[in-house]
Order: C-alpha cells, then structure tokens, then sequence
C-alpha cells in the first residue's frame, strides 16, 4: 500500500481555488546459497532443461517461444524460459530456477564511509546468508514487473476500476502462486484516480470507469512469506500531464538515489522536494508548479507488516533517523496540482488490523468471527471489502465496523487533495543488503 498518512494534520479543505536497467531475467546463474552441492554450469542448466520439459514448459524442439515479436518479456535465457504473451500464463517460479530469480537494479551505495563494502568480504558473507529472504523479494518483484508490463498494454479508457483490479488481482495469483497468506497480494490494488493520491479500491458495486482525462494511480503489493514488495505507477492518457508524471517520477529517482546505509531520512525528503518542485505543469491555461503532498511518505517494510516504523519524507524538515543495513525501504512520491496536502474522504475501502490490538476481548459473536476470518486470510496485512464478499463474507458492514471502533482494525479511506487538483505516485522498494543497495521493482517502464 503507498501511503503513510502523518497523523499530526488532517486539515478541513473548504478552498475551491483550482479551477531502468534491469527488466526481468538476466541471464546470470543464480548464487548458490551457503552449503548447496556444487554443480557445473552445463550440468545445471542440463537438469534445468529436464525439469522445464517435465513440466510441459518448452515446445517440441526443447525450446520456448523466442520468435514473438510483440512479446515485451526478455528472452529465454540458459537458465529460464520465457513469459508467454499476449496473456502471461506461467508462474515465475516455473520461469527461474529458485536461487536464480532476476536481480533488480544494483547500485554501489556512495557515503565515503560506506564504499568498501561491495568488495568487503564479511558483507559478502551476510549476504549469503540472508539469501532466502533475497530470492523471495526478487520473484515477488518479477511478479510485479511482470503484472504491470501486461496492464500497461491494455488499460484504457472506458473500462471500469472494477474490471482494472479484478484482472490485476486475478494475473497476480496466477503469476505468484497464490497460496494462501504464503504467497499472493500484499494490500488491495489501488486505483485512486486524480485528486484521489492513495488507498482507493473499488468497493462492491461500484460503477466508476476510467475517463480520458484522468490521471489513475496503480499500487499494488506482491508478497511471498510475508517479504513485501510496494510499487505503484501512474497511467495517464493526455499528454498535458507529462510534466506532472515526470516530476514525480524523477522525485521518486531522486529519493531512490540518495537512499543509503547511513543516509539520514530528513536528506532524503529534502531532495525529493527540490526535484518535484523544479516542475511545472499547465492545465487549462493555468500554471501549477508541481507540490510534493507532504503529509504522504514512504516507509520501511517488515515481514507482513507494510508501515514497519520508519517514514520517508517527500519534503523536507523530517526526522534525522537513519537508514539502516538490511532493511527494506518502499521509496514514493506524490505530487499534486492542488494544495499538497492530502485527507481522508469518500467510502473506505482498504482495512488491516492493528497488531497491538489484535488480543482484545470482543463481545459480539458476528465480529469474532469475522476476525478469524481476516487472520486467517490476511494475517495482518491490508485488505478490502470487495475480496470479504467473494470470500462469502458477503455482510461483514457492521462486524468490520466493530472490530474498527474496538481499535483491532483499522480503516484507510482514501487520501485526497482538493477537488479539482491532480496527483501523481511512483513507487519502488529497495533493500539496503551488506554489500550494495539493490531497487528490487524496477523495470524498464520505470
Ligand atoms: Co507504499
């Protein structure tokens, strides 16, 4: 889920004043992890071939398809078969051997005192070690990536945000796996569309469609034993948004290049600023320069915990906490045509239960049992009323109202700048490992 909202302001609007580098599947062979037998490259990629052909994944001269043209998914590689195309059909986990899942975008962290670790060999070794946690995060980025590539290529408009996120949602579980709370969606698929920056889903029986003058935010979250990646877009049709989607996208960069072991989270928010603010964008004759929403952040993330404690600002005056080795960051950025402060309004739809308050005694009997409904479906990640319905929790209003005021859930409405205004997101997670720090969703779209 994208957002962090700061619980400081939640200001009353009355004002009506607005009129790269890696795209899934290196070729490289996968980093055996520590104490795995040793096989040569050739006998590896042999038995790779047996098992793929057992799997009825290669075509009848041992090979999959590599001639579709329109295919965007990389090539088959030595050590993985090709997505197939126009539906993407096969799990990543059929398409990679396990200890060799596409890395995201690698880079060397640049604080003096931090150079030496890509060659150091005790971070080396660290590395090895956690390469488990490495492997899950990069196939759920893989399956981000590849998800997004897909509705790139058909989201339009006309269609409905219903029809928008069941399909998302129905390719994600297919290309993942899903099982269970092991692996499948990290938090609803956000679809917030224009003054509407974050934490907006359709609920049951919403008839919204997307127009050709909207500016529609895709977040959504992807997770294999609880480890998280976030990452959003923006998808727009008419052009006189490009600045507005280039600002923000090239904040987000910004904050994606001064992330770092010992980086100080205020720095970070400073510079997002900067770069989001040295744009502008014109609508209807109006010159709006670019606004980061400050009371949106990015955030650290934690096994099954999306808001694991730390917050990345988008503008400066944050705290001086620092980032730190091993931990996994969601690095966004929103920026708006409107007052740069966003609020919660219109019908909630994303809910997630607050951990410390999962224990408390409840009385009524409808919501007990929905929140074993929930935990065992959710665990404490976020959700949203549409998949409680196709779960035949079909009138759960008043028992997810209860387990609310009881404090064991909590709602996200949708985060809102005023009417009228435009807003943008994009988002990457990144994970500061021993040796480098590594932007596991990026893709060549963004
Ligand atoms: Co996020």
């Amino acid at each position: 889920m994208s957002a962090e909202q700061k619980k400081e302001e939640t200001p009353k609007v009355e004002e009506k004043e607005v009129k790269q580098p890696v795209e899934g599947g290196n070729d490289e062979e996968g980093e055996e992890a520590g104490g795995e037998k040793k096989m040569s490259k050739a006998a590896r990629r042999r038995a790779r071939q047996r098992e793929l052909k057992a799997a009825g994944l290669l075509d009848n001269a041992g090979n999959p398809d590599n001639e579709d043209e329109s295919n965007p998914y990389p090539k088959v590689g030595k050590t993985f078969i090709r997505q197939t195309w126009p539906e993407p059909t096969i799990p990543v986990s059929k398409q990679f051997p396990k200890n060799g899942m596409p890395k995201g975008e690698e880079c060397e962290y640049v604080l003096d005192n931090n150079t030496y670790r890509i060659t150091s060999e005790e971070k080396r070794a660290m590395e090895r070690a956690s390469q488990e946690e490495i492997q899950e995060l990069r196939e759920a980025a893989e399956v981000h990536r590849q998800v997004r590539t897909w509705a790139q290529s058909w989201i339009a408009p006309g269609q409905s945000l219903m029809q928008i996120t069941d399909r998302i949602e129905g390719k994600l579980e297919t290309l993942i796996g899903k099982d269970g709370i092991v692996r499948g969606q990290a938090f609803p698929t956000g679809a917030s569309i224009n003054n509407i920056a974050a934490h907006d889903t359709p609920n049951t029986g919403d008839k919204r469609l997307l127009g050709e003058d909207d500016v529609l935010k895709i977040d959504y979250g992807t997770q294999i034993n609880g480890r998280i990646i976030d990452c959003a877009f923006t998808w727009h049709q008419n052009r006189r948004y490009d600045p507005l989607v280039e600002a923000v996208k090239a904040a987000t960069n910004e904050g994606i290049k001064q992330a770092g072991i010992d980086v100080r989270l205020c720095d970070i928010g400073e510079a997002i600023q900067e770069v989001m603010e040295s744009y502008e964008v014109e609508l209807n004759g109006k010159t709006y320069q670019v606004k980061p929403c400050r009371n949106l952040s990015g955030h650290s993330i934690s096994p099954y915990i999306i808001h694991a404690g730390k917050s990345v600002p988008i503008v400066k005056g944050g705290d001086q906490t620092k980032m730190e080795e091993g931990e996994l960051f969601a690095v966004e950025t929103f920026g708006s045509t409107g007052r740069g402060v966003v609020y919660e309004d219109l019908e909630c739809s994303h809910y997630m239960i607050n951990p410390e308050n999962v224990n408390k005694p409840i009385r009524h009997d409808k919501a007990k049992h929905l929140l074993g409904h929930i935990q065992k479906n959710f665990s404490t990640l976020a959700f949203c009323r549409k998949w409680l319905d196709r779960q035949g929790q079909n009138r759960h209003i008043m028992g997810l109202n209860q387990l609310c005021d009881a404090g064991i859930v909590d709602r996200y409405p949708p985060l809102c700048d005023i009417k009228g205004s435009y807003t943008a997101q994009y988002e990457h997670t990144i994970l500061l490992r021993p040796t480098q720090k590594e932007v596991l969703s990026r893709g060549n779209d963004y």
